[in-house]
C-alpha cells in the first residue's frame, strides 16, 4: 500500500498566471496580455485595436473584426503584467518548493519570452538563459522540471498577423520554438507536455483566432494536433528520455438517472472530451467525430502526411486537471453551477467552492480509471485544488484548513486508483503551489496556494511570500510519500 517510492509529489504553475515580467528581457506581448481582469460575476475582457483604430473592450468569446490587433491599453489592469513576479523571485520561490521537498515543479515557458514575435528563427537569448537558470536551479534541489510547452498564452503578432493557430505556418513556429527548448534544455528537463488543457483552448486568447466558428475552431485545431504529434516525434529523436504528454482538462459525467436516454447523452457527453485523447493517444480521428463534422459541415484541410503525423506522434502519458465532475441530463430547465471554463449541473450529492466548483474526490478516482481503462498508459495529476479566500491573521498565520481537507480527500482517492484499482499514477502536482492569477476570473483572491502572496485583484500589494498551514501539512505529506495526511 502507500504511495510508489519514486512518485512525484509537487505543484504546478503556468507562465501567463505567474511570471510576470511581461515586456522584460526581451519578451514579446502574449495574446493573454491583453486580457483584463475579472470577478466571479463580472467577465474578464480582451482589448483590441479595430481596423478603424478604435480600441474597444469585449467578452473573451466575442469574435473580433477583420484586421483587429490585440492592444493594450496603458491605463488599464492586466494580471498577467506582473503577476506574482515569478519573474523576480524565481531563486526564493524554488527554495520554498524545495523547503517543502518538492520533487518535481510543474511550470510554463512563455513562447513570446523565447520568439517575442514568433517568427524569428533565433532565440532571444535572454530568455532562453532566464528558464536554463531555473532548471538549474530547480535540480540543485533534486526537482524534476515538468514543462508545459504552451499554456494558454501566444506570442500576440502571430495572432494580429497571422490569425494564429488558422494559419498552418504556426506550426513550423511552434516547432521552431519546441525545437530550442528540446535542445537547449537538454539534460536539465525530461518530462514535457505539448499543450495545456488542449479541449479548453478557445478564440482569440488561446487560439488567436478571430471567430468562433466551429470550421474555425477546428481547422486551428488540427493544427495543433498536428504540431503537438510532431513535438512528441521531435522530442524523442532529440531526447530518447523525455517522457512527453498531452495534457486535459478531466472530469466524469455522471448520468443524472438510469433513462437509457440519459446514459446514451452521456456518452456523447464523455466523447467531447474523449475526442482529444483519442486523437492524442490512439493517433487518430475517432468515427463519432468525423459524423459530427458532417452534420455540422466542417471541413478540415489537411496535409497529405498528417494522418501518419497523428499516428506516430502518440503521446507517453496523459496529464490531465481535476477539480470537479459533472452530471448529464436531458432536462431543460437542470440548475447548474460553475466549473472550469464551463457551467456544470449541479449534483445533489456533491458540496461545491465558494466559486460554485464541486468538490468529488471520489470523481478523481473514477477519472484515474477512465483514462487508464481507454489509453492504457501512464496519468499524471498534473492540476487540483481548491480556490478559497484566505485570512492574514494578525500574526502573519493563513489558517487554510479547508485547503489542506480538499487535498488530503482527493489524495486519499489517488492512493486508492493506484493501491486497489492498479492504475499507474505518475505524480501529483497540485494547481497554484504559490497563489497566482486566476486564469478564469483573473483574479487573485481566488487563491490555491501552500504560499501566500501579498497581492490584490487590482495588482497592489507588496508580492511578499508567507507560509500558509498547508504548507506545513504538505511538506509533511511528501516526507510521509503520502502515508500521513492529518491536519494536526
Ligand atoms: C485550469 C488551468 C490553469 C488554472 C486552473 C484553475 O484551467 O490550466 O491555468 O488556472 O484551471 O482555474 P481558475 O484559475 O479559473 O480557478
Amino acid at each position: 500500500m502507500g504511495f510508489p517510492k519514486d512518485f512525484l509529489w509537487g505543484g504546478a504553475t503556468a507562465a501567463n498566471q505567474y511570471e510576470g515580467g511581461y515586456l522584460d528581457g526581451g519578451k514579446g506581448l502574449t495574446t493573454l496580455d491583453a486580457i483584463t481582469g475579472g470577478s466571479h460575476t463580472v467577465p474578464r475582457r480582451l482589448s483590441y485595436q479595430g481596423p478603424d483604430g478604435e480600441v474597444k473592450f469585449v467578452d473573451r468569446s466575442a469574435d473580433l473584426p477583420k484586421g483587429a490587433k490585440g492592444y493594450v491599453d496603458p491605463n488599464q489592469y492586466y494580471p498577467s503584467h506582473v503577476a506574482t513576479d515569478f519573474y523576480h523571485h524565481w531563486k526564493e520561490d524554488i527554495a520554498l518548493f524545495a523547503e517543502m521537498g518538492f520533487k518535481t515543479f510543474r511550470m510554463s515557458i512563455a513562447w513570446a519570452r523565447l520568439f517575442p514575435r514568433g517568427d524569428e528563427l533565433e532565440p532571444n537569448e535572454e530568455g532562453v538563459q532566464f528558464y536554463e537558470n531555473i532548471f538549474k536551479e530547480l535540480r540543485k534541489y533534486n526537482i524534476e522540471p515538468m514543462v508545459t510547452l504552451n499554456h494558454f498564452d501566444m506570442p500576440m503578432y502571430l495572432a494580429d498577423e497571422m490569425d494564429g493557430w488558422l494559419d498552418r505556418r504556426v506550426i513550423d513556429y511552434y516547432l521552431n520554438f519546441v525545437r530550442v527548448c528540446f535542445t537547449r534544455y537538454k539534460g536539465l528537463v525530461k518530462l514535457w507536455k505539448t499543450f495545456n488543457e488542449i479541449n479548453v483552448l478557445r478564440g482569440w486568447e488561446m487560439l488567436g483566432v478571430k471567430d468562433h466558428s466551429p470550421q474555425t475552431y477546428y481547422q486551428a485545431l488540427h493544427h495543433i494536433f498536428v504540431a503537438s504529434a510532431k513535438a512528441v516525434q521531435l522530442g524523442h529523436l532529440i531526447d530518447p528520455e523525455n517522457m512527453i504528454g498531452m495534457m486535459i482538462a478531466y472530469g466524469t459525467n455522471y448520468p443524472e438517472d438510469c433513462n437509457p436516454e440519459t446514459f446514451m447523452k452521456n456518452i456523447q457527453e464523455s466523447h467531447i472530451k474523449q475526442f482529444f485523447c483519442d486523437v492524442q493517444c490512439r493517433g487518430y480521428y475517432p468515427n463519432y467525430k468525423l459524423k459530427e463534422f458532417e452534420r455540422l459541415g466542417v471541413e478540415i484541410k489537411q496535409d497529405i502526411y498528417d494522418e501518419e503525423v497523428l499516428l506516430e506522434g502518440t503521446v507517453d502519458f496523459i496529464g490531465f486537471s481535476y477539480y470537479s465532475s459533472g452530471v448529464t441530463t436531458t432536462r431543460e430547465d437542470a440548475e447548474t453551477t460553475d466549473g472550469n471554463q464551463r457551467r456544470q449541473v449541479k449534483n445533489p450529492y456533491l458540496k461545491a467552492s465558494d466559486w460554485g466548483w464541486q468538490i468529488d474526490p471520489v470523481g478523481l478516482r473514477i477519472a484515474c480509471n477512465e483514462l487508464y481503462d481507454r489509453y492504457e498508459i501512464p496519468v499524471f495529476v498534473v492540476e487540483n485544488g481548491l480556490g478559497a479566500i484566505d485570512t492574514v491573521e494578525a500574526d502573519g498565520s493563513i489558517n487554510d484548513d479547508y485547503r489542506i481537507d480538499y487535498l488530503a480527500r482527493h489524495i486519499e482517492q489517488l492512493e486508492k486508483a493506484i493501491n486497489e484499482d492498479g492504475v499507474p499514477v505518475m505524480g501529483y502536482t497540485p494547481w497554484g503551489c504559490i497563489d497566482l492569477v486566476s486564469a478564469g476570473t483573473g483574479e487573485m483572491r481566488k487563491r490555491y496556494g501552500f504560499i501566500y502572496v501579498d497581492m490584490d485583484d487590482e495588482g497592489k500589494g507588496t508580492l511578499a511570500r508567507s507560509r500558509k498551514k498547508s504548507f506545513y501539512w504538505y511538506k509533511k505529506v511528501i516526507e510521509t510519500n503520502g502515508e500521513d495526511l492529518s491536519n494536526d
